[in-house]
């Protein structure tokens, strides 16, 4: 439960709030978009933000609307990094980057965020840039064509040498896509030493409020000509395995949710990477991990002992965690030592995921005023 309830009757009037879409935050910190950008309604994102210390910049909330006479339905609780590990080649040094050297997000100006691109500062300091754009093709069918549009909270956690851009567009079509990435400059010393960074979601997704979400992990299994795609309810607190050739994403659905035809309302997380690291921390050992929702459990390195109770995550409250990974090759291009003092930036790089509605909408979303 979120909340210690303090009584029966506080406890319903919490619950109620928890599946509601009322605003729990106010401007700056609330962000609320109608796509298209110009035109009728077809879809709308309400979303709440907050730059919490050492996590840089948090989605506290997220409700999608499919459109315009539809309800408001929750996708995130609380949406973060819950760590970035950076461990070098050699075995050390092995860096907490989040937990132990975050400086919380850096402060931007115009040039970070111009107008000129749909972008909007926002916090006092400017702490986090908001850009609404065109976010290119959508779909299209011979002439028949839409272009897809999203908005875009980024911010920049401050760690040492490096800038960790932690970003979050909410696309028109229901999507979300989180990425992680790093730029600055390369560790002071060992500017040419090959390293990795390791970032870690907490994705506190509450479909349709937090009570009753199940997670399903889906593989695609070939077997001569033909395939199948096993799907397994994780019942129990674990840590999941990401498999390169069996397409592996997490599903989350909630018990009641469905659309129009029956079909059971999902969102599935699909990684978006280059590798799967596989560092020797045993909370860098799997891909996703699936833990009950405690509010006070926020950072990855304590996966391990978040799990070792194997409460209960089917139709429960839960929280899904993704490690992502960038494999970072020094180049002449990061930067050059001039008279022993290292001058350049290493351009920024990406790793993230999708967070896609399936079964969500009744039918092809952004399609029936072009069709
Ligand atoms: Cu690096």
């Amino acid at each position: 439960m979120r909340t210690v309830y303090l009584s029966a009757l506080l406890g319903i009037a919490l619950l109620s709030m928890a599946n509601t879409s009322a605003a729990q935050c106010s401007a700056p910190y609330l962000v609320e978009q109608a796509f298209p950008v110009n035109g009728p309604e077809e879809t709308r994102w309400r979303i709440c933000w907050q730059s919490q210390g050492k996590h840089g910049l948090v989605i506290t909330a997220a409700f999608f609307r499919k459109s315009p006479n539809a309800p408001f339905l929750r996708v995130f609780w609380d949406a973060r990094l819950g760590e970035i590990f950076v461990p070098y080649h050699p075995g050390n040094p092995r860096f907490l980057d989040l937990s132990t050297y975050s400086q919380g997000l850096v402060t931007l100006n115009s040039a970070h965020c111009p107008a000129a691109v749909g972008g909007t500062l926002l916090g006092s300091p400017a702490v986090v840039c908001k850009e609404v754009h065109d976010r290119g093709l959508a779909w299209m069918n011979d002439s028949n064509v839409r272009r897809g549009q999203e908005v875009v909270l980024w911010g920049t956690i401050d760690a040492y040498n490096y800038n960790n851009v932690v970003w979050w567009a909410f696309r028109d079509d229901g999507a979300v896509e989180g990425r992680y990435g790093a730029t600055a400059m390369n560790l002071p010393g060992s500017e040419k030493i090959v390293h990795m960074h390791t970032p870690i979601w907490r994705l506190d997704i509450d479909l349709d409020g937090f009570q009753g979400d199940s997670v399903h992990i889906v593989n695609h299994v070939e077997s001569g000509a033909s395939a199948t795609d096993p799907s397994t309810l994780v019942t129990k607190e674990s840590g999941l395995e990401w498999k390169a050739d069996e397409f592996t994403t997490i599903h989350v659905h909630d018990s009641a949710l469905t659309n129009a035809h029956g079909d059971s309302s999902m969102y599935h997380l699909m990684p978006l990477r280059w590798g799967r690291p596989r560092h020797q921390e045993a909370f860098a050992q799997s891909d996703f991990w699936v833990t009950r929702y405690r509010g006070s459990e926020i950072w990855a390195k304590d996966l391990p002992t978040y799990v070792a109770n194997s409460e209960n995550v089917s139709n429960a409250d839960v929280v899904v965690w993704y490690m992502g990974s960038l494999h970072h090759l020094p180049r002449a291009e990061d930067g050059e030592s001039v008279n022993g003092v290292f001058r350049g930036a290493a351009h920024l790089m990406w790793t993230g995921w999708v967070l896609k509605p399936h079964n969500v909408f009744d039918r092809t979303p952004l399609f029936e005023r072009r069709r």
